[in-house]
């Protein structure tokens, strides 16, 4: 299988984790979806990560991804359904892979749009927003452990966030979600995986 991603992406980390901690071999080929054209044969939205399988064909978005993986790999990220019960650790964890990728999609545009010349200020504004809010609820969110997609999910995008907005004071006035990130770092996947300049 081939990943096309690259080292500061938010959505791809989250499929390297669990590779990683499922043990599975991707070949990475990593890409800059801006500066490459070419790159739509693979996903014609051109956006990473991208999937090829063995037999050719492609899968997109992380979600999607994420379980192709966790499938293949054996894994426990994605708990199955409860018929007997509406809010089933299913719904709990695609519910926080959701605010995550969210909150990843937040960062990623607040980044993009400062780059614009001049920088639309209202549309960040909007942004930063998200960000904000969406680590008010982290705070009051308990995580399960072991962790599900929604908490690798959610730690990829905050380590985006401290990659990219190293200025964000986002720690000070959520201390609980600043001790289970600190703590979810650890894990052997997440060192691995770290965000560097691609
Ligand atoms: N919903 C997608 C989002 C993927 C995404 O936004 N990827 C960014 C990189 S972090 C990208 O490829 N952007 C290039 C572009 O939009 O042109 C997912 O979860 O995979």
């Amino acid at each position: 299988m081939k990943l096309y991603s690259n080292t500061a992406s938010p959505f791809a980390r989250k499929c390297r984790v669990i590779a990683h901690e499922l043990g599975l071999k991707l070949e990475e080929i990593r890409t800059l979806p801006a500066q490459d054209e070419n790159f739509r044969r693979v996903n014609p939205l051109g956006k990473i990560p991208a999937l090829v399988l063995d037999d050719g064909s492609v899968l997109i978005d992380s979600p999607v991804i994420c379980e192709y993986l966790n499938h293949v790999g054996g894994g426990k990220f994605f708990p199955g359904m409860n018929i007997f019960q509406h809010s089933s650790g299913r719904w709990k964890a695609l519910g926080l892979q959701a605010l995550g990728d969210g909150l990843a999609d937040a960062a990623v545009a607040w980044i993009v749009l400062g780059r614009e010349n001049p920088p639309p200020q209202a549309n960040r504004a909007r942004q930063i927003a998200a960000i904000g809010a969406t680590l008010d609820v982290l705070e009051r969110t308990s995580f399960a452990d072991p962790p599900t997609i929604g908490e690798i999910t959610v730690a990829c995008a905050i380590g985006y966030v401290e990659f990219r907005m190293p200025d964000l004071d986002w720690k000070g006035s959520r201390p609980k979600l600043a001790a289970w990130y600190d703590r979810f770092c650890e894990y052997p996947a997440m060192k691995a995986t770290a965000p560097a300049q691609p």
